[in-house]
């Protein structure tokens, strides 16, 4: 239902805002234990020294790192030859390696019978357990059964999967023979596909029959058709089966499970040079087409393994709960490479977080006993509209590390997750980075012992990185409170490589801008303690009478209101002020009440903590989530913006949203507020 100046019956009680405390690193980061290696470093004894070392002697702390953490087939003879202005980054030249050994035949050699992955299936209650060993006799296969099938060393291989088992087999095993895999979201439409497919140049795809998220069937294998009869350059669809429901058959498809089941289960890892290519992975950009984001292999496995072990405390024996897709780089790094690289059991989660009901991340987690969980901002604030008792019926006692990634997390979000989830006792972990960078780049983790984390901030930078805030004029502010563009000073082992086949525009997105530092797009504030803040893309940034505003400093504000669950504020154009805020408000479910007095009591709020000139004059309100999301859970800004201004026609592509049918509730809400 869109809510349009009705008024409803009840106006519910304004909670008193949550006063957060924070909390203290419970667990932590043990020096020594944790980084024997420390031992090569002169005068470092605490996190903070550490990273002081590891900016000032990158070298020597990436090459220690890289020689103790990876097994190479030739060792590397040069630590990093890097260029910003060029965007030219090499790491580890000279060195051999095999990323799919490093992350799973090293762990089967050692301990076979470990569980490597955990599939938390569709089906509510529905679990397989696959063992380092099994890994490595289903990576082999695949790997035999591409080679077979003429994929050779440098081909691109598209990957059109659900979260499975079978989908991490085809990801490493593409690694074990040099083929680069591109995994794009099962659930993107035909022509989302046939682009991809088109600008990677892709031979090979696999797929499944049908895939099921939330008890909903996607048809993959028919988008796959319609997708490669779009594309001159497939050859071969392999089909695995998992609904095993009756899909039609072409001349290009292959019955991948057969031919896995066939082939031979040794197969003798390619032998990779560092900085040949790993995968790419599109990311969704607000305009233009979609890049190719080009990850390569020592670089991107070393950072992905640390991040995952000192960034969520990760110790032997942990089960870790990353509920991203593959489809995504968080799927990438701590769903598969990082976990994997440590020998970790790591979760594999196919459904969604209110399906059968918005108490199935907790049931998994009592379940399966896992002890980090990592999840996106939107998952929180979707389950936070239902009761409590979702969250409270099942023993979380496991849990160690909650963490978030994907965009600011409003403080509701934080202090709901930490409490009610957490219980108080587990460390909160707002973790932000990018396709782009490979893995975590701040999050407050790992820090000194007693450190208190700053609820809602990413904080800290991690081993290596150097932030660094451009302001308008192009220079470098260090001063607490500095607000400005978020870069990053020196090169780091899993930056990008390149955007495929196109570097220039790499050059122009990344390096050009700001030259001599890689330049993230988001907008970051220094606070008065010196942490580091993310405020949000620095295209959701409003220029409201010259003065600069980001959109997510005003929804954590509305968001706090007891009655909203979810908020999108874009700039609209003012004649006066050049740009004035315009929010989007989703209600909890349940709220019934004045909306004419919410709106006003959201405007005194937002009046109140931030300022006058940033108050939404025009407020939408719906009590169900319409609002534009992709499906990693990113707002569509651009199609709010669009109408808000009524302009309907100009909306642009809408096929990547999760929900596409959104857009005509939006349309109709807005024609119904005026
Ligand atoms: C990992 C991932 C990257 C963009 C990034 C930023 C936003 C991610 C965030 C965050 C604030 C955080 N973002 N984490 N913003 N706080 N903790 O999400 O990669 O899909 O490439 O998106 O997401 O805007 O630039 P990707």
């Amino acid at each position: 239902m869109i809510w349009c100046r009705s008024i409803l019956p009840v106006v519910r009680q304004i909670k008193s805002r949550w006063i957060s405390t924070g909390s203290r690193l419970t667990s932590g980061f043990s020096l020594s234990t944790d980084i024997p290696e420390i031992e090569n470093f002169k005068g470092v004894n605490s996190y903070k020294d550490l990273h002081k070392f590891s900016i000032t002697n990158p070298d020597e702390f990436w090459g220690t790192l890289g020689r103790s953490r990876i097994d190479w087939m030739k060792p590397f003879d040069k630590v990093s030859e890097c260029d910003m202005h060029k965007g030219s980054f090499k790491w580890f030249l000279g060195g051999q390696l095999n990323v799919s050994v490093n992350c799973v035949d090293r762990h089967a050699a050692k301990t076979p019978d470990k569980v490597a992955l955990i599939w938390e299936k569709d089906e509510p209650n529905e679990t397989e357990k696959v063992t380092y060993k099994e890994l490595l006799d289903l990576v082999c296969q695949v790997a035999n059964c591409l080679r077979d099938n003429g994929v050779k060393k440098g081909d691109r291989v598209a990957i059109y999967m659900p979260v499975s088992p079978m989908a991490v087999a085809a990801m490493l095993g593409c690694a074990r023979i040099g083929a680069i895999h591109s995994v794009v979201y099962a659930g993107f439409k035909p022509d989302s596909l046939a682009e991809r497919i088109e600008d990677a140049g892709v031979e090979t795809v696999l797929t499944t029959d049908q895939c099921v998220r939330g008890g909903e069937v996607i048809e993959l294998k028919k988008n796959v058709d319609e997708a490669v009869a779009k594309s001159s350059t497939v050859k071969r669809v392999l089909v695995s089966k998992r609904t095993g429901a009756e899909v039609g058959k072409t001349p290009l498809d292959i019955d991948f499970d057969e031919a896995v089941a066939k082939a031979s289960k040794w197969c003798e890892p390619e032998v990779m040079n560092s900085e040949d290519m790993l995968f790419m992975l599109y990311t969704s950009g607000s305009t233009g087409k979609p890049k190719g984001i080009v990850h390569s292999q020592a670089g991107y496995l070393l950072y992905t393994n640390l991040t995952q072990k000192f960034v969520f405390d990760y110790q032997e024996g942990d089960i870790f709960g990353c509920v991203a897709d593959i489809g995504w780089i968080t799927g990438h790094s701590y769903v598969v490479y990082g976990p994997l690289s440590n020998g970790a059991t790591t979760v594999l989660f196919e459904s969604k977080p209110r399906y059968p009901d918005p108490g199935r991340y907790w049931d998994m987690v009592e379940r399966l006993k896992i002890n980090q969980f990592y999840c996106a901002p939107t998952g929180i604030r979707s389950l936070l509209r239902s009761d409590n008792s979702f969250v409270q019926k099942y023993d979380l006692s496991s849990l160690r590390v909650l963490a978030s990634v994907g965009e600011p997390i409003d403080h509701e979000a934080w202090e709901w997750y930490h409490t009610v989830v957490g219980g108080g006792k587990c460390d909160v972990v707002d973790s932000w980075w990018q396709t782009e960078t490979g893995g975590i780049a701040i999050a407050p983790r790992p820090s000194g012992a007693g450190d208190k984390i700053v609820p809602a901030i990413a904080m800290r930078p991690f081993f290596g990185i150097q932030p660094a805030i451009l302001g308008r004029d192009g220079k470098e502010d260090t001063s607490l409170g500095a607000n400005g563009a978020c870069c990053i000073k020196y090169p780091w082992p899993s930056i990008a490589r390149t955007i495929y086949g196109d570097h220039e525009r790499f050059l122009e997105t990344y390096f050009n801008k700001y030259p001599g530092y890689y330049f993230s797009g988001d907008g970051v504030r220094l606070n008065q303690e010196g942490y580091y803040q993310l405020t949000g893309r620095m295209d959701d940034v409003m220029s409201i009478s010259g003065i600069r505003q980001g959109s997510a400093e005003v929804e954590d504000v509305i968001d706090e209101h007891p009655d909203v669950s979810e908020s999108a504020v874009v700039g609209i154009p003012h004649e006066i002020k050049g740009e004035e805020p315009f929010a989007y408000v989703i209600t909890k479910q349940g709220v019934t009440g004045d909306i004419e007095q919410l709106k006003t009591d959201l405007q005194h709020k937002v009046r109140e903590r931030i300022a006058g000139f940033a108050v939404p004059r025009q407020m939408f309100f719906a009590d169900e989530d319409i609002l534009p999301k992709t499906r990693s859970g990113k707002i569509m800004r651009r199609i709010l913006r669009k109408i808000a201004v009524d302009e309907f026609e100009e909306l642009g592509d809408t096929s990547t949203l999760a929900e596409p049918a959104v857009v005509e509730k939006l349309i109709q809400g807005r024609i119904l507020m005026k």
